[in-house]
């Protein structure tokens, strides 16, 4: 029972915070560091370039969170916070790879290029998800926790018998990135996709965004454990990145993708970060959480660190950032004007949608439904 106790105990979480065991490339003081097995190689115009791409998807998350309180959009769930780690993998992304999201990885959607109309439909309710996964290599947003992994695991297996794995030329390959996070590391669905792309030794990379909180229900309630450190039990590397470092997941992503491609089989990355916001513009974080917590990772921010290095490397200017500011101020407009133009489809439209092929049943339910409401009166609505 104490040892039971000692999860959950207060003192624990606080050592949780700032864990020494993840790969970090530039701490939250902006100041890089190097790691024995992991490395960044870019120059400063691509790390311009992740940082622009941080800035823009919290732009997008403000947008988001701000049209829901208009009452624009049904609901939202909020990424702030999470941009590196998002942005971070979403970089180490190659030609052919495949990406299965849950429902808050904005920003990875808009590396994708998914237009921002096709994701605000689905928040405001008047679409179910309608990119093509295939055409923007991102699958439906997933509100089912969990069950992407076992999406993700069969694609990846797929990718295994169309011959993409492997290849001497690596321009041939692809793997998968599967995001969830720590939450659902505790679902069926995610473990039984586990054990599957272990045995199979499927090309498929989980990456857990644990932002510290399932809702209300902190990490510590999930696991006694770091996360990582189960992808050993199922048979493949677990990797503890800091989640707010966007070289340190570029890298470690970048490092399981290419071994997934190549034949290696699946990797786990915990991408150690922290949500900011709501769980969703439903939930209310203060009934569950000090302040004082949301205080400590506010001096942990993924934005700042990026500009505070660059700024001392006189890699940034004012004229830079003015400029940055103004392509956010023309993205959030275009935001706006999206969602204000979205169009509301006719009510019998949710029954083409519900199967591939349509049963008799539904084709009964939509019948009676057309012939209501080409004869109800208004006040019958
Ligand atoms: C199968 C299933 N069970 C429960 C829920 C309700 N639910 C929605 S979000 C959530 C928590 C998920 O937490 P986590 O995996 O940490 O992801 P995060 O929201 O923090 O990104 C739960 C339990 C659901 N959507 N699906
Ligand atoms: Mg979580």
């Amino acid at each position: 029972m104490s040892a039971l106790v000692g999860v959950t105990d207060p003192q624990t979480r606080a050592r949780q915070r700032d864990p020494q065991d993840m790969v970090q490339l530039l701490t939250p003081d902006g100041e890089r560091v190097e790691h024995p097995d992991f490395s960044w190689q870019g120059n400063p115009d691509q790390l311009r370039g992740l940082l622009r791409n941080m800035v823009i998807a919290r732009r997008f998350d403000a947008e988001g969170t701000a049209l829901q309180r208009h009452g624009e959009l049904g609901l939202w769930p909020p990424l702030l916070g999470q941009e590196a780690a998002q942005v971070g993998a979403a970089a180490a992304l190659a030609g052919h790879d495949f990406v299965f999201p849950s429902y808050r990885e904005h920003a990875v959607a808009l590396a994708m290029g998914v237009p921002v109309a096709d994701m605000l439909k689905l928040w405001r309710g008047t679409g179910q998800g309608d990119w093509d996964p295939a055409t923007f290599r991102f699958n439906l947003y997933t509100l089912v926790i969990g069950s992407q992994a076992l999406h993700a695991t069969g694609y990846a297996m797929g990718l295994q018998l169309d011959g993409m794995v492997g290849n001497p030329d690596p321009g041939d390959n692809a793997a998968v990135l599967a995001f969830h996070g720590d939450g659902a590391s505790s679902q069926g669905d995610v473990n039984e996709s586990y054990v599957f792309a272990a045995s199979y030794n499927a090309p498929v990379v989980f990456f857990c965004q644990n932002n510290q909180w399932a809702i209300s229900e902190p990490t510590d309630r999930q696991t006694p454990i770091p996360l990582y450190q189960r992808a050993r039990g199922f048979g493949f590397p677990g990797i503890r990145v800091d989640g707010n470092d966007v070289l340190a997941v570029h890298a470690v992503t970048q490092w399981a993708m290419e071994r997934a491609r190549s034949g290696q089989g699946p990797a786990f990355i915990e991408a150690f970060t922290y949500r900011r916001g709501a769980h969703t513009t439903s939930d209310d974080p203060t009934k569950y959480r000090l302040a004082e917590e949301d205080e400590h990772w506010l001096g942990r921010d993924p934005i700042e660190r990026v500009k505070t290095y660059l700024t001392s490397q006189g890699e940034l200017d004012d004229a830079w950032l003015a400029d940055l500011d103004q392509q956010c101020d023309d993205f959030g407009a275009d935001v706006r004007k999206a969602c204000h133009e979205l169009v509301v489809p006719p009510m019998e439209a949710i029954f083409d949608l519900v199967h591939a092929e349509t049963t008799a049943e539904l084709r009964e339910q939509r019948e009676e439904y057309l012939a209501w409401a080409a004869d109800g009166s208004e006040e019958d609505r």
